[in-house]
């Protein structure tokens, strides 16, 4: 799959293709990420990206020219015939403290749209904003990572990538592939690894009495409890919920 991200600060990038699942993806070449820096693409001796916001108010905004030629110089390097061939234009992803939140559906649709060759341009805010008309001209979705402010999209559209890149085929060990978290809407139960007592802290017995059966029940059970403490939302059907739960008898 090929990312293409519009942003100030490319370095930032740099770590998905260091570092874990992500790096593992990237050297086996399911994914590629290419950056371009609006301020390459400004005209002006000073390299201007932002100005301040017609209307007055607080901070700058990024202008919409620079960042219309990074998207579009990103494009023409993506449809290049060099470039992996893509059936549609990719597709371009505004990350926007006023967008859409993002979510593990819409995160599994892109990646299946990778899967039949479509790349993403993200595009990285910065300052207080980006003018409304480049995004009204070049911008397909716009997409937020949650109800909190962040510095800029950089690290909004990182996150992005690491959350589809890990639902490409070939990019994890099977196995962890399984119920994810919101793959099945719960919350995962709680885990537990060696030694058996830590700091006079000792493991669910149940864990180690090699009952598979129980174990599953175990960790059903343990699952719902979370989710309804932790995140009630995730659980609309409570009908459902309540004839599954065992209540358990170990802590
Ligand atoms: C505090 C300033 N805000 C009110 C006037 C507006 C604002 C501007 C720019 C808030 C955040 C940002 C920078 N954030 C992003 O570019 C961003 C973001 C986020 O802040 N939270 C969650 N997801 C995202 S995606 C991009």
């Amino acid at each position: 799959m090929r990312f293409d991200a519009i942003t100030l600060f490319p370095q930032m990038f740099e770590t998905l293709s260091q570092f874990g699942v992500t790096r593992r993806a990237h050297e086996r070449g399911l994914w590629q990420l290419r950056t371009w820096n609006p301020r390459d693409f400004t005209l002006d001796v000073h390299r201007t990206v932002d100005d301040r916001p017609f209307g007055g108010g607080p901070g700058m905004v990024l202008m919409a020219e620079p960042l219309a030629c990074a998207v579009e110089a990103a494009r023409a390097d993506a449809c290049d015939p060099g470039a992996l061939p893509s059936v549609a234009p990719p597709w371009v992803i505004c990350l926007s403290a006023a967008g859409r939140p993002l979510t593990d559906a819409r995160v599994k649709q892109l990646a299946g749209e990778a899967t039949r060759g479509r790349g993403l341009i993200l595009v990285c805010g910065r300052y207080e904003g980006i003018d409304q008309r480049f995004i009204d001209a070049l911008v397909d979705e716009e997409v937020s990572i949650g109800d909190f402010v962040l510095s800029g999209g950089e690290i909004a559209a990182m996150s992005l990538i690491d959350a589809v890149v890990r639902q490409l085929p070939g990019a994890l060990k099977e196995e962890s592939v399984r119920d994810e978290s919101f793959g099945n809407g719960r919350l995962d139960a709680p885990q537990f690894t060696r030694p058996e007592s830590w700091r006079g802290r000792s493991v669910p017995p149940v864990l180690l009495s090699g009952d598979h059966a129980r174990i599953e029940q175990w960790r059903r059970d343990h699952s719902l409890e979370r989710t309804r403490r932790v995140r009630p939302d995730l659980l609309q059907d409570d009908a459902q919920d309540n004839a599954e739960m065992h209540l358990p008898h170990e802590a």
